[in-house]
């Protein structure tokens, strides 16, 4: 059975097997909780992130798939990086955010990982409504059939968290 935990606070510092990253296409950094575990991580990552685009990833990761790297200086063993959708109106992307959770917990369950903290993939610059983003990230951990027993998704405001609490008590995860 996979426990699903809520934790508010910087997922940069958990002490977890892996730490998700919620990067973009390109793998080479950015903002949000990308800037921070680079910063957290140290160069190492980067590195590795360069070395996957000069080899396997040429064209970058594509949305909804996951790739893992060191997780350099932080206290995680690995950072897996997934790709979002970014939220549009007009298109239902959710099944791609739900792929990144999945594919997250594949890469996780290669690597013999038994925790890991996700963020709220998606809820930040990529623009996706709080409540959607936190029933999907539930209801696709709890669904995800996984050897990771411990699942902590690490939200950095009360309003995150509070949307994650919901969803929760909704799907009864
Ligand atoms: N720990 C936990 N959560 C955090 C942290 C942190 N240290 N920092 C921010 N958050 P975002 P996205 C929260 O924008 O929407 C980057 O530039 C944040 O408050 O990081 O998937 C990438 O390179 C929000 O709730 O990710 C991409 O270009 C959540 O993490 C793009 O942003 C996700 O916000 C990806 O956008």
């Amino acid at each position: 059975m996979t426990r699903i935990e809520l934790a508010q606070g910087d997922i940069t510092e958990q002490q977890v097997d892996i730490v998700v990253n919620a990067a973009n296409s390109g793998l080479l950094g950015g903002g949000g909780v990308d800037g921070a575990i680079h910063r957290a991580g140290g160069p190492e990552i980067l590195k590795e992130c360069k070395e996957l685009r000069a080899g396997p990833l040429q064209d970058g990761l594509p949305t909804g798939q996951a790739v893992a790297t060191t997780a350099g200086r932080m206290p995680a063993r690995w950072v897996i990086h997934t790709v979002g959708p970014v939220y549009a109106k007009r298109e239902d992307r959710s099944a791609l955010l739900a792929s990144a959770f999945r594919e997250s917990l594949r890469v996780a369950d290669e690597l013999g990982a038994r925790s890991i903290a996700f963020p709220a993939v998606s809820a930040g610059v990529y623009g996706w409504p709080l409540d959607d983003a936190a029933r999907i990230a539930v209801r696709t951990v709890r669904e995800t059939p996984t050897s990771v027993e411990l699942v902590r998704f690490v939200l950095f405001n009360d309003e995150i968290l509070a949307a994650f609490e919901e969803a929760v008590r909704e799907l009864g995860a």
